[in-house]
């Protein structure tokens, strides 16, 4: 009977004595294992008299009971102790600051595009896309460029290999077959019969075979369209001023309009901006010299005919310049090249801020 209460006492002691789930099991082999110290009593019932052992049986069963519910707190409250320690060594410092992380920024190109998106949207233009690989009639034929033209010898255009059918296709060496393919456009044919006016601005990759220091195979090129039945080169001047003003951001800018030729256009004329070249820096303003920027004219009659469009009715102005080089003129970029080298670092110094749209 002593026993009992010794054992009792023993076993209770060790459960709350536990400092971990690995001392509870100890507590728990030594009292309730195979040769726990409550399971040698239970071993012992057999030995007893029939009223001893009920009586001592019952006593054994409280006991291995109350040490199992010990065993059970205990077990409880290592197992939160243990849980809060964890919690409390794996805690996050929300307050730290971040690790610096790289920012990506919009190569020159993009930018320049965005902005012309800008500029041509406020005076109603619109942006019109293509494919690059165009057969030979959107590219050349349609835009009244002649067969013995040099811009069609293999010197010149990237030729790929033929459709099925035998149709010539080219890498586009302008963005025109874009604009060729907008005015044979049904519903834009309806919008203009129904008197409207179309007024495009098409950006765009543009390959040529050319390679040096002012020329890469692939470049960028930006046209504008605007046909009605009343457009005339005056208001293709007042667009033009406007657009160089707004781009360089000199609302002075001197503008000189030279006339030129373009298969595509009759009358043309390229569009010069005032400079100045001191001590071997350019200075775009006013000034004694002038930088080609752009090409121009009024739409050729035989291209509006071969675009679907009776030129008796329908009139308009075109113009075409380089993206690479109006990019470099206004943001001081030195080496076309460079463009296209995909240097990071070149990128992280020319390269634009995505939020704020202006130089860093
Ligand atoms: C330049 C000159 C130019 C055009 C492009 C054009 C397009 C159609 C009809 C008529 Cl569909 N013209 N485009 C007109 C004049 C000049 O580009 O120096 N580009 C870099």
């Amino acid at each position: 009977m002593e026993d009992l209460s010794t054992i009792r006492s023993e076993a209770l002691q060790a459960v709350e004595a536990a400092a971990d789930l690995g001392a509870l099991d100890a507590a728990r082999v030594a009292a309730l294992g195979k040769k726990g110290t409550v399971t040698g009593l239970m071993k012992t019932l057999g030995t007893l008299a029939p009223e001893q052992r009920k009586e001592f049986g019952a006593r054994v069963n409280q006991l291995k009971g109350e040490i199992e519910a010990a065993l059970d707190a205990r077990k409880g409250a290592l197992s939160s102790a243990a849980l809060e320690a964890k919690l409390a060594a794996e805690k996050v410092d929300v307050t730290l600051p971040v690790r610096p992380e790289r920012q990506g920024s919009l190569h020159p190109i993009g930018q320049v595009m965005d902005e012309l998106a800008a500029i041509f949207g406020e005076m109603g233009f619109t942006w019109a896309d293509g494919p690059d690989i165009e057969d030979d009639w959107h590219n050349f034929s349609a835009l009244n460029i002649p067969p013995d033209h040099p811009a069609r010898q293999m010197q010149d255009t990237f030729y790929l290999p033929p459709r099925a059918d035998g149709t010539p296709m080219v890498l586009r060496t302008h963005t025109s077959p874009v604009q060729a393919r907008t005015m044979l456009d049904k519903n834009v044919q309806k919008m203009l019969a129904d008197g409207g006016s179309l007024r495009i601005i098409v950006p765009g990759r543009t390959f040529r075979i050319d390679n040096d220091a002012t020329h890469t195979p692939m470049f960028h090129q930006v046209e504008g369209l605007v046909i009605d039945r009343t457009t005339h080169m005056g208001h293709l001047k007042g667009c033009l001023v406007d657009f160089c003003r707004a781009f360089f951001e000199i609302d002075d800018l001197p503008l000189r309009f030279r006339p030129s030729y373009f298969p595509f256009t009759e009358p043309s004329a390229e569009v010069d901006i005032g400079c100045s070249w001191k001590g071997g820096e350019l200075k775009i303003g006013a000034g004694d010299s002038w930088l080609e920027i752009l090409g121009s004219g009024m739409v050729h009659p035989n291209v509006i005919r071969n675009c679907g469009l009776d030129p008796e009715i329908y009139q308009g102005f075109a113009f075409g310049m380089g993206i690479d080089r109006i990019a470099m003129l206004k943001y001081g970029i030195p080496d076309l090249r460079a463009f296209f080298d995909a240097d990071l670092r070149w990128l992280r110094h020319y390269g634009f801020s995505a939020l704020e749209g202006a130089a860093r």
